[in-house]
């Protein structure tokens, strides 16, 4: 039995769920030398995976709850790779009575990070120290090294850093993987990643119709496009399997991207970033713009109605086939960093919002490899913060000034292409308008503040007075003198 086992028999951690994400981070650990016992709520899975993978590993299977604590080294480090939400309370509720003082529970699934605040500190209350940690790679990092991002307690951090930087990607030998802050800040940063996954995909996928509609390109030459960005300043996973996917062929030879329905799915991280940004007053253009095109995908039978009562207009392209596709590398190139940009202001935003101190170069290098949105474009953003620990928006980087001057006259034309040839670029073009929006030292919110002010005596400031000095104009010459609260939500 395993309560009878020495110290040294027992396991160096617990994972409970033996899904796709848990089995292959079991494997990985096992890989690196630690010893694993592991509990899934149904049993048939932990048998198949005992015998099939697991098998000769140093992987030992628990059938309850209390096996599995009992099966484990003191302080006992307990990880949850299971579904987000109420799944991840239930077990935690299991858990604490079978725990000690000092013992970890960890949540590695997609959980939102004010479900990992209210856990870390309720935890806390009972003794038990808790990490929220985002996990991504998807199956193929989770097994040979997926980008780590934990925050929570940090007492728990010395007892289950070994684990982490072992199993992590690595990057020039440094791990992706380092403590990102207290309480949700881990799974924030996680839930921006995530945020910034959908505009990279959103963004590429563009790029992609620009070049397939606008300029008829077949699915080979977007690959042969792809494939040479990728060795250039857009090197990334992403770009790598958009090649890939489109030298992919279905069952008759042609290319499977032709059969595949326009209709996009969504797991809800990217609408967990675009509602905190709404919350922090975060202007996150392009990756909640990229959570619309989704919206908008998934109106499949709508869009059909509509697209025979407006049918799309082309108007014949005069332009140098490859000036476009340059126009179009440069218009990605540009919105990328739009994209990380207002993700890293969203990010500084949280840290003063919750007080969390955040390592934004260490988090650039834990996106650096393993996740999804690896590329060597973060080793600029990692650069940056080194660089300049306080950096106020890395538009103010002198690396990004000079991209971002160098792409806008072809990011503008590639915008304009889209429009031109009636190809939506919500990405695209929503973060060109903040740039002009960002870039501007004047912007029309002036009008803005005099509407308000006409309909509802909210009140404005005045350019010839100092800053919070607040005025109201009776417009109308009828109204009294009475203004409304200056508050801000
Ligand atoms: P899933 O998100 O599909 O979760 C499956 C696991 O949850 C199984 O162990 C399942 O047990 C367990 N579970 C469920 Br579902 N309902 C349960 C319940 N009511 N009580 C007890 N156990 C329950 O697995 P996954 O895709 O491996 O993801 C695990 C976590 O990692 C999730 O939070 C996910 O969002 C996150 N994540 C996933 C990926 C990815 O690429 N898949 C990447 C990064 C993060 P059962 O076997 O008995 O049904």
């Amino acid at each position: 039995m395993s309560q009878t086992k020495s110290q040294t028999d027992k396991a160096d951690i617990g994972l409970i769920g033996l899904a796709v994400m848990g089995q292959n981070l079991v494997l990985n650990m096992a890989d690196h030398g630690f010893s694993v016992a592991v509990y899934n709520r149904s049993a048939d899975k932990t048998n198949d995976f005992l015998a099939g993978q697991a098998a000769q590993k140093t992987i030992q299977g628990a059938y309850s709850l209390p096996e599995l604590v009992q099966s484990l080294k003191t302080p006992r480090k307990v990880m949850l790779m299971v579904k987000a939400g109420e799944v991840v309370d239930d077990f935690i509720t299991q858990l604490v009575p079978l725990l000690d003082e000092g013992d970890i529970i960890i949540d590695g699934g997609n959980s939102l990070y004010t479900d990992s605040t209210r856990r870390t500190n309720a935890l806390k209350q009972q003794g038990i120290l808790f990490i929220g940690t985002g996990v991504s790679g998807g199956e193929e990092g989770a097994r040979n090294g997926p980008s780590i991002m934990p925050g929570g307690n940090v007492e728990a951090w010395a007892a289950v850093k070994p684990i982490f930087q072992a199993i992590a990607a690595k990057v020039n030998d440094q791990a992706c993987c380092d403590w990102v802050g207290k309480e949700g800040a881990g799974h924030y940063v996680k839930m921006v990643h995530n945020g910034i996954e959908y505009g990279d995909m959103q963004l590429i996928s563009e790029a992609y119709q620009l070049m397939r509609e606008g300029l008829g390109l077949s699915a080979d030459e977007c690959h042969d496009v792809f494939a040479r960005w990728n060795t250039g300043v857009l090197d990334s996973y992403l770009i790598e399997i958009t090649a890939d996917i489109l030298t992919f062929n279905d069952t008759d030879g042609a290319p499977l991207i032709d059969k595949i329905l326009d209709s996009a799915g969504q797991k809800g991280t990217g609408k967990w970033t675009g509602i905190s940004s709404l919350d922090m007053g975060v202007p996150l253009t392009l990756i909640t713009e990229s959570v619309y095109a989704r919206c908008l995908s998934s109106l499949k039978d709508e869009r059909g109605v509509a697209a025979e009562i407006y049918p799309r207009t082309i108007v014949a392209n005069t332009e140098d086939k490859e000036a476009v596709l340059q126009a179009i590398h440069d218009a990605l190139y540009a919105s990328k960093i739009i994209s990380y940009t207002q993700g890293y202001m969203l990010m500084k935003e949280a840290a003063k919002e919750f007080k969390w101190d955040l390592n934004y170069g260490g988090i650039a290098l834990m996106w650096r490899g393993g996740c999804i949105i690896r590329s060597t474009f973060l080793s600029e953003i990692k650069r940056a913060f080194d660089e300049q620990p306080d950096l106020q928006n890395l538009l103010q980087d002198s690396f990004f000034e000079h991209a971002i001057k160098s792409s806008q006259a072809n990011w503008r034309k590639a915008v304009i292409f889209g429009i031109s040839q009636s190809i939506p670029t919500p990405a695209l073009s929503s973060a060109l308008a903040f740039f002009d929006g960002y870039r501007s030292a004047t912007v029309s919110a002036n009008m803005l503040q005099a509407q308000r002010d006409y309909f509802g005596a909210h009140t404005y400031e005045r350019i010839d007075a100092p800053r919070g000095e607040r005025f109201h104009t009776d417009w109308i010459k009828s109204g009294g003198n009475i203004s409304s609260s200056s508050y801000e939500v």
